[in-house]
């Protein structure tokens, strides 16, 4: 006899940085979502797969909520608040050390609209291992007060404390169901999207202040040869002349760096050798065109 299975979606939010692709990278047990310390490193939904016995969770990690500016910001916000609503189930990270921030207490009032009655919202607050237990307890009463979770869980989404509990009490809560997905699948992104990703994260780690967010990487072809290796041309578009001259640097130094680090990391993923091909264009106008978001996987209207 088998047992019933279950499956469904928990949408991960926060602010930017709070630890979501961290944890949902934790939860698949592969790097499906790039992680970086900088802020708005997620611009679009990815989906990661988890088993938890019988139970199918489909995370779902979105951009960090803020208050947005740029026509970019504001689409990447929509497509959490998105994420949010579309969700069985939805998991708050808060950063312990640095507790009810503006940011977060801006989300709570935001919940209250945008979240529909009797969908459930689980409290993770994260990287307790930065934080004495102490100031813990008192935290999330704090949280608690200002809104109703239906759970709270302390954890480390980067050292995988009280993950595991996370993941079993998710799986309870999740409704009766065939899965969505094959039991091997483990994440829900063309393999396109996610070496252009896993460049986009080497550039954002490499370059400094605003430069990463002007910056868009985009796969442009993608041949898998006899040989058994893959050859992927990618395309970075910048904003500015100036731009370009940073990224590739003195001698094309810094962008040759950028693309052994890129390349070394796909390769890994695909398990087979890569050919990695960087372009670096300037395109002023990027930010306002359509398709450089529908590429990204986000609604170019969302951001009017
Ligand atoms: N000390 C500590 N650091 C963590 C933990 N979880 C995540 N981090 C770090 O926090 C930073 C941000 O992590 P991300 O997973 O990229 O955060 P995010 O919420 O996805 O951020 P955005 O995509 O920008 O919204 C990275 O430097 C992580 O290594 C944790 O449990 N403990
Ligand atoms: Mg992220």
């Amino acid at each position: 006899m088998t047992d019933t299975t279950r499956a469904g979606f928990v949408a991960l939010i926060g602010e930017p940085n709070a630890g979501k692709s961290t944890l949902l990278n934790r939860m698949v047990g592969a790097k499906v979502s790039i992680v970086t310390h900088k802020v708005q490193t997620t611009r679009a939904r990815i989906r990661g797969v988890a088993m938890e016995g019988e139970t199918q969770i489909v995370f779902v990690d979105t951009p960090g909520l803020f208050r947005p500016r740029r026509r970019l910001d504001r689409a990447m916000v929509a497509a959490a608040w998105g994420g949010a609503a579309d969700a069985d189930v939805i998991v708050l990270l808060v950063e312990a050390h640095r507790g009810l921030t503006e940011g977060t207490q801006a989300i709570i009032d935001a919940m209250r609209d945008r979240i529909p009655q009797g969908q459930a919202v689980a409290l993770a607050i994260n990287k307790i291992d930065r934080v004495k237990a102490e100031v813990l307890l008192g935290l999330a009463q704090e949280l608690n007060a200002a809104f109703p979770f239906a759970e709270t869980f302390m954890i480390s989404a980067e050292k995988g404390y009280g993950v595991d509990k996370l993941r079993q009490w998710l799986a309870g809560v999740l409704p009766e169901g065939p899965w969505f997905y094959p039991e091997d699948q483990i994440a829900d992104v063309p393999m396109r999207a996610i070496a252009a990703e896993i460049t986009r994260e080497k550039l954002t780690l490499r370059l400094h202040e605003e430069l990463p967010y002007q910056l868009t990487v985009e796969t442009e072809a993608w041949e898998d040869r006899p040989d058994g290796s893959t050859r992927i041309d990618q395309v970075v578009y910048v904003a500015r002349d100036g731009h370009k001259g940073i990224v590739l640097g003195n001698k094309g130094e810094t962008i040759k760096q950028i693309g052994q680090a890129a390349r070394a990391e796909i390769a890994a993923f695909l398990e087979r050798p890569v050919h990695l091909f960087l372009q670096v264009k300037v395109r002023p106008n990027w930010l306002e065109e359509p398709e450089r978001y529908s590429e990204m996987g986000l609604d170019f209207k969302d951001g009017d």
